[in-house]
């Protein structure tokens, strides 16, 4: 980093707060977050806009919801009794049951008492003269704090398209990512599905048997594999349990958070039966083992990738009986991982059941919506119920929605109109004391590997901050400018194409900006080794002149 030294100033005027450390969002970053804060003693009150704690696990519970990175990976390991005490059913859990375990979490660490739920942040204000976010809800209430930690998620704002008529339907329509909590009777009903991304994919076979006909209204044909899950067995848990320090170990060492291993070989290094006979196992495989075992060259040579989606391809047409059905289920306009690929249980066996079809939405687009049901260029078709599978406003969605004023009441969303800008993706110029774990620049790969990353980080921040006197922190620009380049020039090596949601480019008039973090776990560890190495040189601190009581904890 090029940064200066830090600034030691006595700066602000230090105000009795309500708590020291204010955390938005009960998923699993903001949970980790309140545990790890309350650990190192500070005073911390967590808001989250949900009834209940589990974030995007919280909303997302349509059926057929569940993980697609093994369960053992995706979950905490901070603590080895928590991962012996609780036993997974099966290698990729389905949203029920990572629901019960983050509330079982959240009560085996007694962190419920300091949750406030359906509390919607409507603003969050920086006062430059005490140093402290101020902090509105929806429920009225108000908050000081010294540090606001927005644990907001990059999959929390869903996104309904601009589709005429929309609110004129007049049956039922629910939102994947905004599920209902009571049960939704689905069968015996005309349902429609629009959207085929890994929700959609997920929702479809779940319901397939139980509504009275299913429609899905495909825009863009996805590249779906198996998601191969299966019940964990007692000596499969009892390795688990055994191995849990090398499998930590061997997750905090790889670059995207998973335990794959890496294939050892490129695609023309084999002759095309060999090929073949490799695809089939990798078809076979467990989740994203499709992207982490494969090919070495799958994601750089089109070629190759080429091979791959061809192999898929033969396989979709074999598992799906109407030949017209399956062209349109296979991809004609991206590679494999070009877009976030989905992992799927009997999404193409789906099609072969006579009460689901498709509408293919670049031959015959919507119209509009009707009261009735859904108009397409060939007609209206009826239905119940219409579910929105389209996706989310991802990465920045949650954060420039809250009402954030910086110094000078800089809007975040004014400092980001042209795409995010961060320091680690945990830190924004003009932002002092805001942090933003699993927000933009975050992730790629495995979320909660890479967010626990960031919580680690920011609490041993706020511990340095605490032990020197300082109350303030923030970025040096150079240091933002510097991380979001880096970010910036990676995204051009990423698999993912700018037209994937990973570049913002489902929401219209959003900046076609990279969102996760083109550096990977080694970039982040390497900075933040720089910055405690450093002695926080990427940053401006500041001490108060006036010190207040320390309040008690809430
Ligand atoms: O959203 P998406 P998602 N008319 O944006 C379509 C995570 N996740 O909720 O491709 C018609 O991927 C859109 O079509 P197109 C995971 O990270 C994980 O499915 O833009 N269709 C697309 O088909 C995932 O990537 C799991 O042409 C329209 C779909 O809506 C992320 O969440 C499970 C449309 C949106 O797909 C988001 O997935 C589920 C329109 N006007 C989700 N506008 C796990 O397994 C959009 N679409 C862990």
């Amino acid at each position: 980093m090029t940064s200066p030294e830090p600034v030691h100033e006595q700066g602000s005027s230090r105000l009795a707060t309500d708590v020291d450390v204010l955390v938005v969002g009960a998923g699993i970053t903001g949970i980790y977050q309140l545990h790890r804060a309350r650990e190192a003693g500070f005073s911390v009150l967590l808001l989250e806009a949900g009834g209940g704690v589990g974030g995007t696990w919280f909303w997302n519970r349509y059926p057929g919801a569940r993980f697609d990175s093994e369960s053992y990976t995706y979950a905490y390991l901070f603590s080895k009794e928590l991962f012996e005490e609780w036993e997974w059913p099966e290698h990729f859990a389905q949203q029920p049951e990572i629901e019960r375990y983050l509330n079982h979490v959240v009560d085996r660490f007694d962190l419920r008492r300091h949750m406030q739920f359906d509390a919607t942040i409507t603003s969050a204000i920086y006062d430059e003269l005490s140093g402290t976010w101020t902090v509105a809800t929806s429920n009225g209430a108000e908050v000081r704090a010294r540090f606001l930690i927005a644990a907001t998620g990059v999959l929390s704002v869903p996104w309904f398209p601009h589709v005429p008529g929309r609110d004129e339907f007049g049956g039922a329509s629910y939102h994947t990512g905004m599920w209902p909590a009571t049960p939704v009777d689905l069968a015996g009903k005309r349902v429609a599905v629009i959207g085929t991304g890994s929700s959609g994919v997920q929702v479809i076979p779940a319901i397939a048997g139980e509504v009275a006909a299913l429609t899905v209204y495909q825009r863009t044909a996805n590249w779906c594999t198996p998601l191969n899950n299966a019940p964990i067995l007692p000596g499969e848990q009892a390795r688990l349990r055994a191995d849990f320090e090398a499998m930590r170990e061997r997750l905090n060492r790889s670059m995207h958070g998973f335990l794959h291993r890496r294939h050892d070989r490129a695609t023309f290094d084999d002759s095309r039966a060999d090929r073949w006979a490799f695809f089939e196992t990798m078809w076979n495989s467990p989740g994203f083992a499709k992207l982490n075992s494969n090919y070495t060259d799958l994601l750089l040579d089109h070629a190759a990738n080429a091979e791959w989606c061809e192999f898929i391809a033969e396989k979709i047409r074999s598992i799906v009986d109407d030949p017209e059905t399956a062209r349109k289920l296979i991809p004609n306009d991206h590679r494999f991982a070009e877009k976030r690929p989905p992992f799927v249980t009997g999404y193409y066996e789906a099609y072969n059941n006579p009460d689901v079809s498709l509408v293919d939405l670049v031959e015959t687009p919507i119209v509009r919506i009707a009261a009735s049901g859904i108009e397409t260029a060939d007609g209206v078709r009826e239905f119940d119920i219409v579910v929105w599978a389209t996706g989310f406003d991802f990465g920045t969605g949650a954060l420039v929605r809250m009402g954030i004023r910086g110094r000078g009441g800089l809007a975040l969303e004014d400092h980001w109109a042209d795409g995010p800008t961060t320091f680690l993706g945990i830190h924004s110029t003009g932002f002092p004391n805001l942090f933003f774990p699993g927000g933009p620049h975050a992730a790629a790969g495995n979320n909660p590997r890479y967010n626990g990353d960031q919580v680690d980080y920011i609490t041993d921040t706020l511990v340095y901050l605490r032990d020197r006197g300082y109350d303030t922190i923030e970025v040096d620009p150079a240091a933002e400018a510097e991380w979001t380049e880096m970010i910036d020039t990676g995204a051009a090596l990423s698999p993912f194409g700018e037209r994937s949601y990973f570049f913002g480019a489902n929401v219209p008039g959003k900046p076609r900006k990279y969102l996760l973090n083109s550096g990977g776990r080694p970039k982040l560890f390497a900075a933040i080794a720089d910055v405690v190495g450093s002695d926080y040189k990427a940053f401006r601190l500041t001490r108060s002149s006036v010190s207040g009581p320390t309040p008690s904890p809430v």
